[in-house]
């Protein structure tokens, strides 16, 4: 196989409605969709960096100048036998792994596309149905938040993940459990709080949590390790994790008992896949993660949720949540038990809706 041609193009899509994490609030998406021309057949891909370096050192700009001056250069011409060959291709560009992974999915798309499969079979998924759980921004009031739970309970989704940060984090958990005794409830707090705040993560405890988000900083591996022996609660590391070699310090550590896996952290399939493989060898659960991604990036989680260790409901919800009018047909929709059934069609399974797509774009870029 050969890259013949990648298009770049920047899309902005509003969110139905803002959504507020512990540090930033957003309403307005740029998105960052990747076309990649693989022997004629067109596969997608949807870099999930954001519009400010606040969740990861990537911005939309540096993956995009990443991108084209430096992934396609290493792949352009190059051939291939299979798209698990092309993390390898990009081993010398440190780094900008949501650049990467944008790229490398959309050759995946083009690979299962090519052979006349679902994506989600060519990574070797085992699960034909995957379960579905919601994240929920932090709201003005804890009346705004109790009454968003009940909606998604209400609509069968299996988990409910609320947003924490200093100040709005035991009265948030408290009021939600307090509310729905038997939801499954967790917190996730992206990096808010420092290894002196243990007391109060500790006093979480009391309201049966699954499991408390990367509460410590974005790459301190050694602090969640201290934390995690304070806590019955199990840690999920979601920030920390951005390579193989991290996952495994991670584990071997006890920083966490639990992964959250975004293809775009860790830079695509491949290492999405062997962080899967990790855990699953010590009996670590993971699930899949998500960065409010349109339909495309949507279409990757849910084949990337399919491998066989995703045993806890992710955060991969309905497209209506975030867009009135998504990019792609079907769009992804919830069963009334809060499952998303896994595409039968060729590649991502779902279809880009090019109109709508081109409606949207304010940037476009062909790498020839
Ligand atoms: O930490 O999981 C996170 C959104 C943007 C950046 C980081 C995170 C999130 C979410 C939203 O939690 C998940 C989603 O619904 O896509
Ligand atoms: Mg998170």
């Amino acid at each position: 196989m050969r890259l013949r041609q990648v298009t770049l193009r920047e899309i902005h899509m509003t969110l139905v409605a803002p959504f507020e994490t512990s540090f930033e609030r957003t309403h307005e998406r740029r998105i960052l969709l990747v076309e990649a021309n693989v022997d004629g057949v067109v596969g997608w891909g949807e870099c999930v960096a954001g519009e400010t370096p606040y969740y990861s050192p990537e911005t939309i700009d540096t993956a995009w100048h990443i991108l084209k001056d430096f992934v396609w250069p290493a792949l352009a011409g190059k051939e291939f036998s299979k798209a698990s060959t092309i993390w390898e291709l990009l081993g010398r560009i440190r780094g900008h792994n949501m650049a990467k992974g944008a790229l490398e999915s959309a050759i995946w798309d083009a690979e299962a596309k090519i052979k006349g499969v679902p994506l989600w079979k060519l990574l070797g998924g085992t699960r034909a149905e995957i379960s579905s759980g919601v994240s929920i921004g932090i709201k003005d009031s804890l009346e705004e938040l109790t009454a968003a739970v009940r909606k998604e309970l209400a609509a069968g989704y299996q988990r409910v993940k609320i947003k924490i940060k200093p100040g709005w984090d035991v009265n948030a958990v408290a009021r939600v459990r307090q509310e729905f005794p038997r939801v499954r409830l967790m917190a996730d707090a992206n990096s808010a709080y420092r290894l002196e705040d243990w007391p109060l993560l500790k006093q979480l405890e009391g309201y049966y949590l699954m499991m408390i988000e990367q509460p410590l900083g974005w790459d301190d591996l050694f602090s969640h390790v201290e934390l995690q022996r304070k806590l019955e609660t199990p840690i999920c590391l979601d920030e920390c994790i951005h390579t193989e070699d991290q996952a495994r310090a991670a584990l071997e550590l006890g920083a966490c008992r639990i992964v959250n896996i975004k293809l775009g952290r860790v830079g695509g399939y491949t290492v999405a896949r062997r962080i899967h493989d990790l855990c699953q060898e010590r009996a670590v659960p993971v699930w899949c993660g998500g960065m409010l991604e349109s339909g495309i990036g949507r279409a990757h989680n849910i084949a990337l949720s399919t491998l066989p260790n995703f045993s806890l409901p992710g955060d991969v919800s309905a497209s209506h949540r975030y867009w009135e009018q998504d990019v792609i047909e079907p769009e992804v929709t919830v069963s009334p038990q809060g499952t998303i059934r896994a595409p039968d069609g060729p590649g991502i399974g779902f279809a880009p809706q090019i109109e709508r797509i081109e409606q949207r774009t304010v940037r476009r870029e062909h790498l020839v």
